[in-house]
């Protein structure tokens, strides 16, 4: 193998040849390979051309990719024409794939067939890996008319960078191909691509180590991942927060802990999470809207997403709007606040075809409102300001935002869109309704020369980057006279260094409470110590009103709201449920959610090491809780799920063995006695250190049936013969027969069909000359009213000394 830089003038050394030994040997004396996974996507071509693109290392590498019959195997191979340089053939991109340090076998077949070419033609597979570096991996020497086999191995160096590794086929180089281009550059055939080798990598973890949400605290409202612009949208009893997914271009360093700064280019995903107390929150996980593989796949980004709902043909649907990038908005269409979703445009919604938008800079920020009478509006846009306003006009009354009417079927615009003249506007128009007027709120820009430069603001209007807003009686009209002031600073005011910026808010009502929600870069700060590359989560706090109509200027702070009910614990309810949790991610899982349907997505809480945590707040046990089940998937042995009440560290009141086959999902109970009343609930995970210990999917509690066996039981400590002994005596004052389980510090015992008024007694032997006070614990088991029920009872013993 060799490898040189390949300067943009394709100067190369002269060992190409070299590149052959690769082959010498092979198939008598090959390593063993450590694992067998093929690196390449579609390398026999049947599936078109994914996956595989021209070599474009340098700009002169042009070529014609083309399917064609002609295959090894398949029925498709790919045909390479008009190659402009030697190095101009069809590549893969492995980043990501291929290791340093690892060998690999590489086959791939290749055919050329002009008759004009010499009888044989040497061709290499070759691997860029960015800049100038170029490495042949494997050569062969093809007969005219024939398919000749890639079959190597390569290994790359340990010290090779493979950042960027992309693989592709080429002819011997040099400098003036087109002097002879039979001999350099013949169109050529490829099929049965393979790079068999190690697995890929794992991708370095996302998970947030920290508890980024404090036990007691209910803002961020999440702490294992980010979410930025909410939108809180209430259905049927449950409040969802829709965001822009934050954590998906998040790339902590493995090392520092530290990602690079968000680029929101990277977001095409909406984040998706709900509550019915305000406290605890599902994870619904992210709706791919966006990109090549999204809902709607004409558009780039996802941001900043608004919902509605309405009544369509007699059908309720949801309605999911968001911003494509600064230049557009769209919608996309759901069955269900979580889905599936479909998208019944093939364009954006918001455009610059968009009658009234001439002059928004940016078409973005959708928020939609449907009316009490059906009636559906739209609000949008933000900024930069024309620059055909005087300086004062472009700085105070921007007119970047609007208004338009929404069509019967939520995914077109009816007529023109309407001024929305705002004070100091930037962006995030919203609308909410209450006692028959319409309230605006939006966000203020920073000043400087999009804003006709530096300025104050007039009296009364926002600051930058505050949340200002206006009432109204009709939805579509919104002068400047309208502005009714600051409902909200910068959270910078509130949370410190570090968190300021423009803010996106939403108002919604819940049970008769307004709620206001905005974001900032909490979670960030308490992952970096201080420090926040710009990554945000999602804060609510309560709305108040005074008595004529306005609005109290909204506090931020980590406490947040109410919890507005208590958690229900005696059903099947999804581990992706919780107030807090520390040291975990979650992960979507094929097939439908248990709790809210089979079309619903449904995660499962995974990256669960020993110490990790996740718990619920204000869980109502009633009476008292008779068993717990989880639904779980071993990766390790030796783990456990431990049940706390009230802080990660209280006592173990109920454990799990997950001593369940590795790598199946299984159900497993524990009985439960003395949980019940009200109690913060946590779910504590233990196990050995480092390990990848167990996945979650589901909780479910049972109540207990509040039936209790009479049963006595006794400890004592005593001596025989200069030893110490724990005996231990339970009496069955049921008028059935009990199983019981006697347990000290110094053994078990079991006893079965105990009969009634009959005992159950054990004498443990310490082995020892003393023994120190402790207690013993009695499990017992019967039958009431023809159900199992089983009582755990516990007795103190003092301590005993044999000695002499
Ligand atoms: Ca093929
Ligand atoms: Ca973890
Ligand atoms: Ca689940």
């Amino acid at each position: 193998m060799t490898q040189r830089r390949r300067s943009a003038t394709r100067r190369r050394v002269a060992a190409i040849a070299a590149a052959g030994v690769l082959l010498a040997g092979f198939g008598s004396a090959a390593p063993v390979q450590a694992a067998d996974t093929n690196l390449v996507v579609n390398g026999g071509f049947e599936d078109g051309l994914v996956g595989w693109f021209v070599n474009n290392g340098n700009a002169t590498d042009g070529a014609i990719l083309s399917s064609t019959t002609d295959a090894y195997s398949g029925s498709s191979a790919v045909l390479v024409t008009n190659r402009a340089t030697t190095g101009s053939g069809p590549m893969q991109d492995l980043s990501g794939k291929v290791q340093a340090g690892q060998t690999y076998t590489l086959s791939a077949r290749i055919k050329y067939e002009n008759a004009a070419s010499p009888a044989t033609k040497q061709f290499f597979a070759t691997m860029h890996y960015g800049g100038g570096t170029y490495t042949n991996l494997v050569s062969v020497t093809a007969t005219r008319g024939q398919w000749a086999h890639f079959n190597g191995q390569f290994t790359i160096p340990a010290s090779q960078g493979v950042g960027t590794a992309r693989l592709f086929f080429e002819t011997p180089w040099t400098s003036t191909p087109a002097a002879d281009p039979n001999l350099h550059l013949m169109d050529f055939t490829l099929d049965d691509v393979s790079v068999v080798g190690a697995a890929p990598p794992a991708p370095p973890s996302k998970t947030i180590e920290v508890v980024g949400k404090l036990p007691g605290e209910h803002n961020p409202l999440i702490g294992h991942k980010f979410g930025a612009d909410g939108y809180g949208f209430v259905h049927d009893g449950r409040v969802y927060m829709y965001m822009t997914n934050d954590t998906q271009g998040y790339a902590p360093d493995p090392t520092t802990g530290v990602s690079p700064g968000i680029n929101y280019g990277d977001i095409n995903q909406i984040t998706v999470i709900s509550t019915t107390d305000m406290v605890n929150w599902t994870d619904h996980g992210e709706i791919q809207v966006a990109g090549p593989n999204g809902v709607a796949p004409f558009t780039n980004n996802s941001w900043a997403p608004g919902m509605a709902k309405q009544v369509v043909d007699g059908q309720e649907k949801f309605f999911l709007y968001y911003a494509n990038g600064g230049g557009s908005s769209n919608v996309i269409t759901g069955a269900s606040p979580v889905g599936p979703w479909t998208s019944e445009r093939t364009s954006t919604l918001i455009d610059s075809r968009t009658p009234g938008t001439e002059g928004v800079a940016w078409r973005f920020d959708p928020a939609p409102l449907v009316d009490d009478d059906g009636e559906a509006y739209l609000y949008f846009g933000g900024g930069p300001a024309a620059t055909s306003m005087p300086p004062a006009e472009r700085f105070n009354n921007p007119k970047n935002l609007r208004a338009i009417r929404l069509g019967d079927d939520m995914v077109s615009t009816v007529g023109s869109a309407a001024v929305v003249d705002a004070p100091v506007a930037f962006e995030a128009a919203q609308v909410f309704k209450r006692d028959g007027r319409y309230y605006l709120s939006y966000s203020s820009h920073f000043g400087g020369s999009d804003f006709g430069g530096p300025q104050t603001p007039l009296p009364g209007y926002p600051g930058g980057g505050q949340i200002g807003y206006m009432i109204s009686d009709d939805p579509m009209v919104w002068p400047k006279e309208t502005y009714a002031g600051v409902l909200f600073p910068n959270q910078s005011q509130f949370f410190g260094a570090g968190t300021g910026g423009n803010n996106h808010q939403s108002v919604f009502e819940y049970e008769g409470r307004y709620y206001f929600t905005y974001h900032g870069p909490t979670l960030n700060k308490r992952i970096n110590g201080n420090t926040t590359q710009g990554y945000r989560s999602p804060h609510i706090q309560e709305l108040a009103f005074n008595a004529d109509g306005t609005i109290r200027q909204v506090v931020g702070d980590y406490a947040g709201v109410d919890q507005v009910r208590d958690f229900d614990p005696y059903r099947v309810f999804e581990a992706e449920t919780f107030g807090w949790s520390k040291g975990v991610a979650t992960a979507k899982v094929d097939g439908g959610s248990a709790e809210f349907g089979g079309t619903a997505p449904n995660l499962v809480v995974r990256d669960i090491d020993n110490g990790d945590w996740t718990a619920l707040s204000s869980v109502d046990f009633g009476a008292g809780a008779g068993s717990l089940t989880a639904k779980v998937r071993p990766l390790a042995a030796g783990g456990t799920i431990q049940l706390r009440l009230g802080a990660a560290d209280a006592p173990v009141v109920a454990t799990i063995p997950v001593d369940a086959p590795l790598g199946q999902w299984t159900e497993l109970t524990t009985g439960l006695t003395g949980v019940s009343g009200v109690h913060d609930v946590y779910f504590t995970y233990a196990g050995p250190a480092g390990a990848d210990l167990f996945e979650i999917d589901t909780w479910a509690f049972a109540a207990g049936t509040g039936a209790e066996l009479p049963v006595e039981v006794s400890a004592q400590a005593r001596c025989v013969a200069g030893k110490a002994y724990v005996a231990v005596q339970a009496r069955n004052g049921h008028d059935g027969p009990v199983d019981v389980v006697l347990e000290s510090a110094y053994g078990q015992r079991s006893v079965s069909d105990v009969a009634p008024g009959a005992n159950a007694y054990q004498q443990f032997a310490s082995r020892t000359a003393s023994v120190a006070a402790g207690s013993a614990t009695v499990r017992v088991t019967g039958a009431v009213d023809g159900r199992s029920v089983t009582t755990v009872r516990t007795a103190e013993h003092s301590a005993a000394g044999c000695g002499d």
